[in-house]
Parts: C-alpha cells; sequence; structure tokens
C-alpha cells in the first residue's frame, strides 16, 4: 500500500472509541494512519463547523478519513473503498458480496439505533436494549451460514470488523445480551486472535 498515511478523524472516546471498525480495519490491512480526536464536549460545534468550511465531512459527522488526494466519509463505504483498493476484505462471488452488504446494512440499521439512544438515553436507551436479543439472533444466523469464524468462512471481509466492533461496545457499555450466539463469540475469538491486532485489543480491554 505504498507509503500513503490515512487521516483519520475521530472522536475522543477514550476506551469507548479503542477499535472502532475503521482502526480495526486499517491495523489489520497494515494500513498506515494518524489519528486526529477531537473532544466531545463545548468545542465540538466549533470544530465541527471548520471540518466541515475545510470539506474534510460535508455532513459534519465523523469519521471522516483524508486519503490519497480523497476525503472520504461514511464508514461502512470508507472500508469498502479501501478494500477495493487492496483487492481482499471483500467477498470474491456475487452472492459472497451480497451477504457481505446485507449484513453491513444490519449493522449500520443497529448502529444507528445506538447513537440515537446514547444522545437520548432514558426511554430511547430502553427501547435500544430490549431490540438487541433480536439483532443478536439475526448476526448469529448470517455467521452461522458458514463454518466460521468469519461471516464468510476462513476469508475475513470488512464487515466482520463492524459485527466485532458493536459486540465490544455493547459489552464496554454494559448492555450485552445474556445469551450471544456461539458462531459470534466465535468471531470475536478469531478477531482477537489475529497478529495484528491481539495486542491492541487485549490493551483496550485492560
Ligand atoms: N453515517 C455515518 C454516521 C456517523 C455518525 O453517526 N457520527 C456521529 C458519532 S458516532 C457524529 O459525528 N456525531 C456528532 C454530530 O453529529 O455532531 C457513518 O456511518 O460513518
Amino acid at each position: 500500500m505504498a507509503s500513503e498515511i490515512a487521516i483519520y478523524h475521530y472522536f475522543d472516546l477514550g476506551r469507548l472509541g479503542r477499535g472502532g471498525p475503521l482502526v480495526l480495519f486499517f491495523k489489520d490491512a497494515g494500513i498506515d494512519y494518524k489519528e486526529l480526536l477531537y473532544k466531545i464536549d463545548e468545542t465540538w460545534p466549533e470544530n465541527k463547523k471548520k471540518l466541515r468550511e475545510q470539506g474534510i465531512t460535508r455532513t459534519g459527522q465523523l469519521p471522516a478519513v483524508e486519503y490519497d488526494g480523497h476525503r472520504l466519509t461514511q464508514h461502512i463505504p470508507i472500508m469498502r473503498y479501501f478494500t477495493r483498493k487492496l483487492g481482499r476484505y471483500d467477498g470474491e462471488t456475487n452472492w459472497e458480496k451480497y451477504l457481505v452488504d446485507a449484513v453491513s446494512d444490519i449493522y449500520v440499521d443497529r448502529r444507528t439505533e445506538w447513537v440515537a439512544a446514547a444522545r437520548r438515553g432514558g426511554e430511547r436507551r430502553k427501547e435500544y436494549v430490549q431490540k438487541l436479543p433480536h439483532f443478536y439472533e439475526v448476526f448469529g444466523e448470517y455467521y452461522n451460514e458458514n463454518p466460521g469464524p468469519y461471516l464468510l468462512g476462513e476469508k475475513i471481509t470488512y464487515v466482520d470488523f463492524a459485527v466485532y466492533h458493536l459486540l465490544d461496545n455493547d459489552q464496554r457499555i454494559g448492555v450485552r445480551p445474556e445469551s450471544v450466539p456461539e458462531s459470534l463469540i466465535k468471531l470475536e475469538e478469531a478477531i482477537e486472535a489475529r497478529p495484528n491486532l491481539a495486542e491492541y485489543i487485549r490493551k483496550g480491554k485492560q
């Protein structure tokens, strides 16, 4: 991947911010990146304005990545951009690509619920927690289509980092359902054992 460095703009979320899907993906793929992290406090509106003016994020939301003369936002499409560049981390057949896309879409649905719950709290958070077992069941079924540990079996794809992140995030915020499908536990173990990720993830859990 030459010597190009990706500039990754995100929030400084402390331990919660560790291991976001993009970071896991960059590390796993050996893509050099530099983090620019912003506080979510009274300084954010001003930073948001600047980032929009600079064209780094049109929506005013993060993550955003500067790479190869481009400004990229929307973290799932960002990972897809890199998979096409690398020629790895996606399905190969039409069906495999479809499966990866479908699970990504469900991941985005669940993430949108979480962002709203985190922002509004209260009832919205309760509703989110109630919906979680359903999401876990659905992800578990998709991950059961192949022997695993990844969605497509032995071949890792970008969506595996996203689903792993979701499991880890729910664990950290204490809302993980009591029963987690075995296929998702296998995914977690496999991601945590990946050579470029094992130490980073272990340190983040300390
Ligand atoms: N569709 C975007 C959503 C990004 C998003 O929801 N970002 C939130 C944080 S997780 C954000 O920037 N919030 C601050 C704001 O809206 O001002 C993606 O998937 O990357």
